[in-house]
């Protein structure tokens, strides 16, 4: 029988049409018209994010905002002001951090917190959701859909679930119910050459996917693909909550004085960043096994890629293969302009506490 008990409570925060809401929130003249932030439709520019009132047009993120314009000739095109974006995050940064320590800010508008301990200690998650969305719309004026839910890749489906302005909750007991007919395409992670791969298998749905054994998805798909859609089917998603900046990670980072797009001067810095990780790490005596890969793209966006190991690095250059090799394989260096790259290593614990494997370092 399946659990009701929470193993870790995770909401998922996820601003609605951020970009153009917060320009609607500033020009009241805007409400209720199709809005569309991004470049301009005269020069190749893109769609940064539509207002819900342009998307009943058929328009979306990332398409030629010239396409946009075609769909939906009346709509206002606004460039991006990310000041404006960006304060309103901070903003919701500071009231997520009210309730939690462990908050994830993945990118502008979009955070992970993990409330299995509540600062004021709350223990039903959906009431913490529900005074977040309130507090965010209090403070910001802008509303924000949440998801909660056991892990982190749920909380993030459910958040967008009942989008604009929605609070959906999967229950642990619930997860195998909602994920039977969930399309794969659902899954972060799993694009259009994925899908396609999967619907030839006859596989639509997290349903079907759950019905296929593991060696039979390593054999179709490879090994690392295999295992990662295996447990995605299940509802299993072991990765933390990584709060970027706080005391129990050792982190840096650096803004490029132009956004960089060749993988070559990445993988420099990031042998730097190794170096200095390392050194600042094994100067104090701590040590930790996850290495943590920040990206801010040329549009804000910011994720973070993450591995754990069994124990923790011995060498600057193991840190450096780490993260280099999550920079070729999970991010879109090399294809997408990089405005910010940073590597730090968290769960930091002192060198007594490690395991005896560290003592190693010194060898290097
Ligand atoms: P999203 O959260 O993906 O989109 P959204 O907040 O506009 O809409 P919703 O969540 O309600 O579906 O992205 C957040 C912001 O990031 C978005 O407002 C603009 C920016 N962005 C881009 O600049 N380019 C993109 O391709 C995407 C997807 C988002
Ligand atoms: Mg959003």
């Amino acid at each position: 029988m399946a659990s009701t008990a929470w193993p870790r409570k995770i909401i998922h925060i996820d601003m609605d049409a951020f970009f153009a809401a917060v320009e609607i929130r500033d020009n009241p003249a805007l409400k209720g018209k199709p809005v569309i932030v991004g470049g301009d439709p005269r020069k190749r520019g893109v769609v940064s994010t539509a207002s819900y009132e342009a998307r009943k047009y058929g328009i979306r993120s990332a398409m030629p905002a010239a396409t946009a314009k075609r769909l939906c000739p009346q709509a206002v095109f606004l460039k991006p002001n990310f000041r404006k974006y960006e304060a309103a995050s901070r903003q919701i940064q500071a009231i997520l951090k009210q309730h939690t320590d462990l908050v994830e800010m993945a990118s502008l508008d979009e955070a992970y917190l993990d409330v299995t301990r509540h600062r004021l200690n709350i223990v039903d998650p959906v009431t913490i959701a529900r005074l977040i969305r309130q507090n965010v719309f209090a403070v910001t004026k802008l509303t924000a859909s949440a998801g909660v839910a056991p892990n982190k890749f749920l909380a993030k489906i459910a958040s967008d679930f009942k989008k604009p302005d929605g609070l959906t909750v999967i229950r642990p007991d619930e997860v195998e119910r909602f994920l039977k007919d969930l399309p794969v395409r659902k899954i972060p992670g799993v694009g259009p050459v994925t899908e396609e791969r999967l619907a030839k298998l006859g596989i639509k749905t997290c349903g079907e996917l759950a019905l296929r054994s593991l060696p039979e998805l390593k054999r179709l798909l490879g090994s690392s693909s295999g295992e990662f859609l295996n447990e995605r089917a299940m509802g299993i998603d072991e990765s933390e909550v990584i709060p970027f900046w706080e005391s129990k990670q050792m982190s840096t980072e650096e803004t490029f004085e132009k956004d960089e797009k060749n993988i070559l001067i990445l993988k420099r810095k990031l042998m730097q960043f190794a170096r200095e990780v390392f050194e600042s790490l094994s100067g104090d005596g701590r040590s930790g096994r996850t290495i943590v890969l920040k990206v801010k793209y040329f549009d804000f966006k910011v994720i973070t890629r993450s591995l754990t190991l069994s124990s923790p690095p011995a060498s600057a250059q193991e840190i450096f293969d780490i993260a280099a090799r999550l920079l070729e394989t999970r991010t879109e260096a090399g294809r997408k302009p990089i405005r910010l790259l940073g590597l730090g290593i968290s769960g930091l614990i002192s060198s007594e506490e490690a395991e005896p494997l560290t003592l190693q370092r010194e060898l290097f």
